[in-house]
């Protein structure tokens, strides 16, 4: 849809605005890696940081809790968000130190509302023991969230280490929409143009010398012409997602 309006401008003047809202099917992504996200460690063993699990590598030994003596019994990494986001999951990747053990015994993710106050967004989950464990926590939250918790419980006497921590959010759908809004010829938009009628006949001037040209539905589709003779042209549309193309066939003649 399209809000036109009408914008303020500094020093007293006034400008003709419009918004266009386009609403999608969510898809997830993993905002973590984005820019302006910050991690941070309750504890982290020298060399190691907790930035490193956002990077997109789960694969290595990115942070670690381990220090001489005694272990923590627990540690937390704490993600803020630049902008609230509708978080659906936490997947966190243990890193296998070796013969090493080195998973927490059991992890909660925690969720700060846009009221700035921390909830529970999991139970208590076991992480286990098999392989390398990668445990995948679905959220719990009753809005957009600003900041992410993932409290880890040691294994008596152990000590943790981690490759990747994925935050899995809603994000903007691409759309599969491959409608044109208008075509024209010479500039002068097709009569009776309709999204759905993919053949028009047009009259011109100078059938050869016709520009045709076109406008797609979703600002984010891609548009092409081509001229197929000198008396058609063919427009053609691609949705946004690559699923979708909608060819128009613009017969030319001589007025
Ligand atoms: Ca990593």
């Amino acid at each position: 849809m399209t809000l036109r309006g009408t914008a303020q401008v500094p020093g007293g003047t006034t400008a003709a605005g419009t918004v266009r809202v386009q609403v999608t099917a969510p898809r997830e992504t993993n905002t973590a890696p984005d820019e302006g996200v910050t991690v941070g460690a309750t504890y982290t063993e020298s060399g190691y940081s907790a930035e490193g699990l956002r990077n997109g590598n789960a694969s290595e030994k990115a942070w670690s809790n381990w220090r001489s003596g005694t272990k923590n019994p627990s540690d937390t990494i704490t993600f803020a968000l630049p902008e609230a986001r509708d978080l659906t999951r936490v997947v966190t990747h243990f890193h296998r130190d070796g013969a090493n053990l080195s998973f927490a015994e059991s992890l909660k993710v925690q969720v700060r509302g846009a009221d700035g106050t921390w909830a529970d967004a999991s139970d208590e989950v076991a992480v286990g023991t098999e392989g390398t464990p990668v445990v995948d926590v679905p959220v719990r939250a009753t809005g957009p969230v600003t900041g992410v918790r993932v409290a880890m419980t040691a294994r008596p006497g152990g000590y943790i280490t981690l490759g990747e921590i994925e935050l899995r959010a809603k994000a903007p759908g691409t759309s599969s929409d491959a409608g044109a809004a208008s075509v024209e010829v010479d500039g002068v938009p097709v009569g009776g143009f309709d999204p759905d009628r993919t053949s028009y006949r047009v009259t011109s001037d100078r059938p050869d010398r016709a520009r045709v040209t076109a406008t797609s539905r979703d600002p984010y589709a891609t548009v092409t012409v081509r001229k197929e003779t000198s008396r058609e042209a063919v427009v053609t549309v691609s949705s946004e997602d690559g699923s979708q193309t909608r060819q128009y066939r613009i017969e030319l003649t001589r007025s």
